[in-house]
């Protein structure tokens, strides 16, 4: 068993800077009390996630949203704070001149324009002592005929090598697919095996991210995962949960299950080292975010913790021999495994509270921001 909780303490969650500011969806975004106003309220408040849970030590910061004068100061907050910058995302999705297209689109200025903000987004990592690039294009079509498919993947080509070209040697990106919207007809990069292919071209310094609710329904991530992991090009994960498309629901709350696969694979594929990221990219529309964010990092721990448990031996022998049940059986011993009991006490032998959710509760954190966070714009997705 200490290998399982040496595995556990070892566990880095990185929880995105946007999960503690407003966001809603295309009906309504309902503001809620003290909400940060900019990054280094951000920052306290994902400092409060690692302080009880022990396993977020990073935070993915998002480009303008945390736009500051300086980030080097804003790195020296976060490790004041006992927290560190983690992924920097860029954001060529919230500009007019990106309507038919950021770094694919059919007008060279709007090419250009797109790509300098991601070589913008370098300079930030620079300044922040960040390794990883987090890339998503909501760049894509509405109608048959609007744009040309392949031309369209030869400025992305482009405008990815040039960002390439400029990584520094520690340096990574990490290119994220999603199925669809906000385009409705093609997605440029709209599936692990478009992101793939890209990445391979371009080399080690590129990999792909898994965001868990950007695929089709009904498709089987886990074997995603493996077959990246085997190509060693899984960069990290976009975790959250999803019952119909894009939700960004709280990790493992719509299919624990899938999540304990997942992890499962990760695990076998030799996957569980610094090297896979693995990030939270929620919205927590209706709830509250940090308890919200404490919350899904617990999910995560537990879903890593049954897929630890899985007895490797047996599982190996039932599969070799053909015992269909046998090996289903053993794979669902671990997952039917209660490890609130095991994650209680890694977290008391890290000398954390071993219950986070009301150990937070009753820090009264919330209702010290609640009352200091009068005034001011709340932070958002509108920057
Ligand atoms: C796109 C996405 C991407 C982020 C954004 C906040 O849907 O998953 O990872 O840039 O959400
Ligand atoms: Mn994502």
């Amino acid at each position: 068993m200490s290998d399982i909780k040496a595995a556990l303490l070892a566990q880095a969650i990185e929880t995105p800077s946007w999960a503690y500011g407003n966001s809603g969806t295309r009906f309504k975004v309902f503001a809620q009390r003290g909400v940060p106003r900019d990054p280094y309220e951000k920052l306290a408040d994902a400092a409060q996630v690692h302080a009880f849970t022990g396993a977020a030590p990073s935070v993915a910061l998002h480009i303008p949203w945390d736009k500051v004068d300086d980030y080097a100061d804003l790195a020296a907050h976060a490790s004041n704070l006992g927290v560190r910058i983690g992924a920097i995302n860029s954001n060529v999705f919230q500009d007019d001149d990106y309507m038919l297209g950021s770094v694919t689109s059919p007008d060279a200025r709007v090419r250009r324009k797109a790509t300098d903000h991601l070589l913008e987004c370098v300079d930030v990592m620079d300044a922040t002592g960040s390794d990883t690039l987090k890339l998503w294009f909501s760049d894509g079509t509405n109608y048959p005929g609007q744009d040309d498919i392949r031309s369209r993947q030869d400025r992305l080509a482009e405008s990815l090598a040039e960002v390439y070209d400029r990584l520094g040697e520690h340096q990574r990106f990490l290119l994220e697919y999603k199925l669809f919207e906000p385009a409705f007809y093609t997605t440029d990069v709209p599936d692990w095996g478009t992101a793939y292919a890209h990445c391979v071209k371009l080399g080690p310094k590129a990999q792909v991210v898994v965001d868990t609710g950007h695929h089709a329904p009904g498709t089987n991530i886990e074997f995603i995962v493996a077959f990246l992991l085997r190509e060693g090009k899984l960069g990290g994960f976009d975790f959250n949960s999803r019952f119909y498309a894009d939700d960004d629901l709280m990790a493992g709350a719509a299919d624990p299950f899938q999540l304990f696969r997942i992890m499962f694979e990760v695990i076998r594929g030799g996957g569980y080292t610094e090297d896979v990221a693995f990030m939270l990219d929620q919205c927590h529309n209706i709830e509250p975010k940090i308890a919200g964010q404490i919350r899904s990092v617990m999910n995560v721990q537990e879903a890593t913790a049954k897929a630890l448990l899985v007895d490797r031996a047996a599982l190996a022998a039932a599969q070799s021999a053909g015992d269909v049940l046998g090996a289903n059986g053993v794979f669902m011993d671990a997952y039917n495994t209660d490890v609130r009991p095991l994650l209680a006490e890694v977290r008391a032998e890290q000398g954390l509270d071993p219950d986070p959710m009301a150990a937070y509760a009753r820090s009264g954190y919330f209702e010290k921001i609640a009352a200091e966070r009068v005034g001011g714009a709340q932070a958002g997705w509108g920057a």
